[in-house]
This record gives structure tokens, C-alpha cells and sequence, in this order.
């Protein structure tokens, strides 16, 4: 591990559930991120996927799109994660989250693994990359200290047409909004979550796009306990158990077989989300 982090931060993120800025991506590689982002747009038109490509982009971006995974096992962001999580990393999820310029989306107050199947463990860690300037009026995602402690608690369904979440959950308990931080971020940053801290992010009502690319990391120790079976690209180390089938990386963007493995991992998915 050459960019582990320090005992302080370490402490810090066990403390808060939440670490953040960490300075990861420099300007040269976001330059080529945001190169490949642009040809992943390209690409899906070029495919007859223009219609989908949004929502490739909001859910499970690393099974169809190769510089998705290349962002998620760059060596710095991985022996970050590693500190918290040990020398095991699968990705399970690789969600974009973009709030166009003035747009009301918004994210409600929620728990992340409320809705997972994933059960209540401390063995996962969202690493939010930050692909745009991220500021209170851009939309920034807000966290409420040491809310991670608390159980995973009640979350109710709005399906609000501007939540950016799948159900428009949202925590059913009163969130005392004072004590959440703002997470200000930089082009390059990240932001690391605990999967039980309440968070939430409001509007952009800036005059630029804001853009976050969300990894969820686990350990293969965790278990998914609600689908039938479930899914994740080794990162890093190994898995001795059998809890996971793992999926090997995407050669090329939006690749016909990629695209029907993808849809049946989303309906293995949306049975742990239905059921929760
Ligand atoms: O990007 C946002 O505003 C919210 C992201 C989020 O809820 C998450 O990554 O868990």
C-alpha cells in the first residue's frame, strides 16, 4: 500500500462515517476521465443505446463501460478503501449521479444499505469521486455526524419524479438537518460514506452540471441476504468464500452481452429491493 491513510483519518472516518476531501485524481487523469466520458456518450449513440445511456450511467456504470473500472482500481483510491477495509475489495455498485445545470434533482435523507440486501455491515464504503465542482449550490451531498452508529431505521417510498433515488426513499424518522456537513468537493476529490449514515443532497441551482461517480466497496465477507444470488468485480486480493459470483471486466464500451448480463443482474437486484 503506497497511499494508505493515516491513523487520524482513519479514526475519523470510524468516528463521523464519513472522510473527506482526499485528494486522488490529478488534473491530467481527470482530463482523460472526462475524454472517455465524452466517448462513452459517442459510443452509446454509435450502438443504438442513446435512450439507455443515461441510465447506464446511474446504475451498475462498471459491467458496461471499461474506464468505469479503470477509475474505480486506480491504485490511490484502492489503498484508501483497503485502510478501512482490508487487503479484499470487490465493487459491487458503480453509480453517476448528475444534476444538470439548474435542475431540481435532489437526493432525500436515506441509509444506503436499507435498500441492498446487504444486511447492516460496516464492510462497505461508498468512495464518491467528484467529476465536477461540488459546492452547497451545485447540490452537495450533506452528512450527519456519527449518524452510522445508528441502526439501519425505517425508510418510506415518495417516488418523487425529482429524487434522484430509484423509489425516492426516504429515512422516516426527523433528520436534524443542523448538524449535517456540507461535503465540498474539487475536480480529483473524493468523499468516503459508511452505508448507514444518513445523507442527502439538494439541487443544483448552479450554472454548471454536477457530476459524482459513487463506487460501493465491500468485503467478499459480506453477504447478500435477501436475492437468490448476487454479484462483484474483484478490485483487489482475494475471496476465499462463495458468497460472490464475480464479474469480469467489460472489454469495450456497451458490448451486446455485457448490456443482457447487466439486465439480468439488475433483476436479481430489484428482487432485494423489493423485498427489503
Ligand atoms: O450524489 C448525490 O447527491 C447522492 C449520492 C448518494 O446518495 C450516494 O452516493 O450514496
Amino acid at each position: 500500500m503506497n497511499q494508505p491513510l493515516t491513523p487520524d483519518q482513519i479514526q475519523s472516518y470510524r468516528d463521523n462515517g464519513y472522510l473527506f476531501p482526499l485528494n486522488v485524481f490529478d488534473a491530467t487523469e481527470m482530463a482523460s476521465i472526462q475524454k472517455d466520458l465524452a466517448q462513452a456518450k459517442i459510443d452509446a449513440e454509435a450502438t443504438g443505446n442513446a435512450e439507455q445511456y443515461s441510465e447506464f450511467l446511474r446504475s451498475r456504470a462498471h459491467m458496461t463501460m471499461p474506464f468505469v473500472c479503470q477509475i474505480a482500481s486506480h491504485p490511490g483510491l484502492l489503498d484508501r478503501v483497503a485502510s478501512i477495509l482490508g487487503p479484499n475489495l470487490l465493487l459491487w455498485g458503480a453509480d453517476f449521479f448528475i444534476k444538470f445545470a439548474h435542475s431540481d434533482k435532489i437526493v432525500s435523507w436515506h441509509q444506503d444499505l436499507t435498500y441492498w440486501g446487504l444486511g447492516e455491515t460496516d464492510e462497505q464504503v461508498t468512495a464518491w469521486i467528484a467529476l465536477s465542482d461540488v459546492t452547497p449550490e451545485s447540490g452537495c451531498m450533506r452528512f450527519v455526524p456519527g449518524s452510522h452508529k445508528q441502526q439501519l431505521l425505517p425508510h418510506r417510498d415518495t417516488f418523487a419524479d425529482n429524487n434522484l433515488l430509484s423509489r425516492g426513499q426516504e429515512i422516516a424518522v426527523e433528520v436534524n438537518e443542523a448538524e449535517a456537513v456540507n461535503v465540498i468537493l474539487k475536480p480529483g476529490q473524493v468523499s468516503f460514506h459508511h452505508g448507514r449514515i444518513f445523507h442527502a443532497s439538494g439541487p443544483n441551482q448552479s450554472d454548471h452540471d454536477r457530476v459524482g461517480l459513487a463506487f460501493r466497496y465491500i468485503t467478499p465477507e459480506v453477504k447478500q441476504q435477501i436475492a437468490s444470488r448476487d454479484y462483484g468485480m474483484m478490485m483487489r486480493g482475494v475471496d476465499r468464500g462463495r458468497n460472490w459470483n464475480h464479474l469480469a471486466r467489460p472489454s469495450r464500451n456497451f458490448d451486446p452481452g455485457d448490456l443482457q448480463l447487466r439486465e439480468a443482474v439488475m433483476a436479481d437486484m430489484s428482487a432485494a429491493l423489493e423485498k427489503s
